[in-house]
C-alpha cells in the first residue's frame, strides 16, 4: 500500500513488489560491461522494497547494486514506471536503453514509456548508496545508511491523455468560506485531442470543462471554485476531503486538509489559536527492515505518540513515506518535514559546494510536489546543524528558504541550528529550531535556562525577537534495560533525568513554542568523532529513544508521557 487511501480507481496501477534479481557490483564493472543490456547470469535475488543491508552477508555493503525485473506487456500499452524511492543515485534502463535518473533517496521519480509494444521488457535499474563530499547527506551522516529499492515501485497503464498531476491551493474568504483554485495538468502522448474534465471534491462536483491538450504536450486546466462552510483540519480534529480530476479515461485523487497556519509575535498560530508542539523526533527506520518502514508498524507508532500525549513529529531527517504522512493526517498530528542535509560534520566548504546547493534545491522541489495537500505539514525545513555562523550557510540559507516560499506559501519556512548564540542564517526563515545537548554532550542540564537566555538576546540582536523558536532536539542516551539506583552515564535513569528537568525549563519559558525531543526509538548509527565530549554509539546504535529499536518503552517514555499529558496543550485527545 503507497498510500491510506485509493488514488486511482480508472488508471489500472500495481506495484512490483516481490523478488527481482539482483547483484552487487563492487567493484563497478557493470557500466562498462553494460549490465542493462547482458544481466550477470551468476545473479541473486532480493526483494523489492527493502534493503539489502538487512540479507546475510551485505549488512555493510556500500555501493553499486543492479536490479532486474520483467514487465509483460499484453497489448501496445503507455506505461509510466514510479519508483517510490530507491536510496542513492540510480539510473534506469527499459529494455537495456537509459531512461531516467535519480540522486538523493527518499522522494520519488517515474518514466513514462509511450506505445510499449507487446511482449516482455526488461527494467533494469541500478544504484549507489556511497555517501561522498558533495551528496545529501555528506558522507558523516549520524544513521545508518542503507541501500536499495526502500519503497514500492509501482506501474500504471495510462490512456493516450492522462492527468499528470493535480494541485489545490486555497485562502480564506470574507465569511468564513474557502475559496480553491486547482490546477489539473493534463499530458498528450500521441494526437492532440480535447478531452472532458471533472473536478469533485468528496464525490461533489465543483467543475467540468472540455481541456484541449496539444500533440505529445502538456497543458494546465484551471478550476476554482468557493466552498461555502468548510470543515478545518486542525490538532484531534482530522477533517479531510477527498479531491479527483477524471477524465473518461483516467483518473487521480488526492487527499486534503484546509487548515491555516500564522506565525507571528514569537507564537504560532493554526486556525487562528496558539499552538505548543509536544513533539519527539522520528527516524523512518528499523533494525529489521532498516528505512524499508512496514506500513503495519507505523500505525503501531501513531499509537505510541498518541499514548505519550504528542501533537506533533519531526521528521528526522528526510521526506518520509507517504502511507506515513497519511496517518499523520488522519491522526490530526502536526508534522515538520525535511530534506537530509546533516551538518554536524559537514565541513563549511562543503556548505559552500554549488552541487550541494542545486541537488537540495531538486530535494525541496520533490519533497514539495509531493506532499503538497497533507494538512499535518507545517514547516518545510531546508537543513539541519550546519555551521549556521558563516558566509557560506547565511547563502545556502538564502537560496533555499527562496525557493519553499516560491513553491509553497502556506506554510513556513525553518531549519534547526546548533549554533544558537552566533548563529548569522535566522533572519531568512520563519521559524527557528534549536539543537542542544546540555546534560549529555556539554555542561550541565540546568545551564539550558542560560542557553535559552542568551539566545533570546542574540535573536533581538538580530531583529529577529518576534520569530517563533522551537526546541528541536535535546536529550540523551539510555541503554534499554540499564536501570540502577544512581543516574549513571547510559543509563535509563539518567536519561529520563536529563528530559524531565530539560522539559521543565523549556515549558517554563514563554518564548519557545515547544519541544521535539531527540528521539522517538534508538536507530542503528556508528557514527564516530575524535571530541572528547562526543559520547560514541554504544552496540552501534544511537541509544536517544525514549524507546529501544523494538519500540519497547524506557523510563524516559513513561516520564515524558506524564509531562506531555499533564498539561492541557492541545493535544490529539
Ligand atoms: C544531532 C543530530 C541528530 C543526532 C543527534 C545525536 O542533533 O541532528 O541527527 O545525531 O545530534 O544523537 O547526537
Amino acid at each position: 500500500m503507497n498510500r491510506t487511501f485509493i488514488d486511482h480507481t480508472v488508471r489500472q496501477c500495481r506495484n512490483l513488489d516481490g523478488l527481482w534479481d539482483f547483484v552487487t557490483d563492487p567493484e563497478d564493472m557493470g557500466l562498462t560491461q553494460e549490465w542493462q543490456k547482458q544481466f550477470p547470469a551468476n545473479h541473486g535475488q532480493m526483494y523489492v522494497p527493502a534493503c539489502w543491508n538487512n540479507e546475510l552477508g551485505l549488512y555493510d555493503y556500500r555501493g553499486a547494486a543492479w536490479y532486474r525485473t520483467r514487465i509483460n506487456v499484453s497489448g501496445e500499452q503507455n506505461l509510466q514506471i514510479i519508483f517510490h524511492a530507491v536510496q542513492g543515485f540510480a539510473q534506469v534502463y527499459w529494455d537495456g536503453e537509459q531512461v531516467a535518473g535519480h540522486f538523493g533517496g527518499f522522494t520519488p521519480f517515474s518514466f513514462v514509456v509511450s506505445h510499449a509494444v507487446p511482449g516482455v521488457h526488461e527494467l533494469v535499474i541500478r544504484t549507489d548508496n556511497r555517501l561522498g563530499e558533495d551528496t545529501i547527506p555528506y558522507h558523516a551522516v549520524d544513521w545508518f545508511h542503507y541501500g536499495g529499492i526502500i519503497r514500492p515501485v509501482e506501474v500504471q497503464v495510462l490512456p493516450d491523455i492522462f492527468i499528470e498531476g493535480l494541485k489545490m491551493e486555497y485562502s480564506q474568504g470574507s465569511d468564513g468560506q474557502l475559496e480553491t483554485s486547482c490546477r489539473v495538468t493534463l499530458r498528450s502522448l500521441g494526437e492532440a485531442a480535447s478531452v472532458p474534465v471533472a473536478l469533485t471534491l468528496d464525490g461533489v462536483t465543483i467543475g467540468e470543462q472540455t481541456v484541449g491538450v496539444p500533440a505529445n504536450g502538456t497543458v494546465h486546466a484551471a478550476f476554482s471554485h468557493t466552498l461555502p462552510n468548510p470543515r478545518l483540519w486542525d490538532v484531534g480534529r482530522p477533517e479531510l476531503y477527498m479531491v479527483r480530476a477524471a477524465t473518461p479515461e483516467d483518473d487521480l485523487a488526492d487527499r486534503i486538509g484546509f487548515r491555516f497556519i500564522r506565525a507571528a509575535e514569537g507564537k504560532i498560530y493554526l486556525n487562528g489559536k496558539e499552538i505548543r508542539f509536544q513533539g519527539v523526533n522520528r527516524h523512518e527506520e528499523h533494525p529489521e527492515w532498516g528505512f524499508a518502514f512496514p506500513p503495519k508498524l507505523m500505525t503501531k507508532e501513531i499509537a505510541l505518540l498518541k499514548e505519550l500525549g504528542c501533537n506533533s513529529v519531526r521528521g528526522s531527517h528526510y521526506p518520509q513515506s507517504p502511507y506515513w504522512i497519511d496517518l499523520l493526517d488522519e491522526n490530526g498530528l502536526l508534522y515538520w518535514s525535511e530534506i537530509p542535509i546533516w551538518g554536524a560534520h559537514l565541513p563549511v566548504e562543503a556548505t559552500g559546494n554549488p552541487v550541494l546547493e542545486e541537488r537540495a534545491r531538486t530535494m525541496i522541489g520533490e519533497m514539495i510536489r509531493r506532499d503538497f495537500h497533507h494538512p499535518c505539514i507545517l514547516f518545510w525545513s531546508v537543513h539541519n546543524e550546519i555551521d549556521t555562523r558563516s558566509q557560506e550557510a547565511l547563502h545556502l540559507s538564502q537560496s533555499l528558504s527562496g525557493l519553499v516560499r516560491e513553491l509553497d506559501q502556506s506554510r513556513l519556512v525553518a531549519y534547526a541550528t546548533m549554533h544558537p548564540l552566533t548563529d548569522i542564517v535566522m533572519g531568512c526563515f520563519d521559524v527557528i529550531g534549536i539543537n542542544y545537548y546540555h546534560g549529555w554532550y556539554n555542561g550541565k542540564v540546568e545551564q539550558f535556562a542560560d542557553m535559552l537566555a542568551g539566545f533570546h538576546k542574540h535573536a533581538a540582536s538580530l531583529g529577529c525577537a518576534d520569530k517563533p523558536v522551537l526546541m528541536t532536539e535535546f536529550g540523551g542516551a539510555g541503554i534499554y534495560g540499564d536501570t540502577g539506583w544512581e543516574p549513571r552515564l547510559f543509563s535509563e535513569d539518567y536519561q529520563a533525568e536529563i528530559l524531565a528537568k530539560a522539559l521543565r525549563i523549556f515549558r517554563g519559558d514563554p518564548k519557545l513554542s515547544g519541544t521535539f525531543i531527540w528521539q522517538f526509538a534508538d536507530i542503528r548509527g556508528d557514527l564516530r568523532s575524535e571530541r572528547g565530549f562526543f559520547r560514541d554509539r554504544a552496540r552501534s546504535f544511537n541509544n536517544k529513544g525514549l524507546l529501544n529499536e523494538y519500540r519497547k518503552p524506557k523510563l524516559a517514555y513513561r516520564v515524558v508521557r506524564d509531562i506531555y499529558r499533564a498539561d492541557r496543550y492541545p493535544l490529539t485527545e
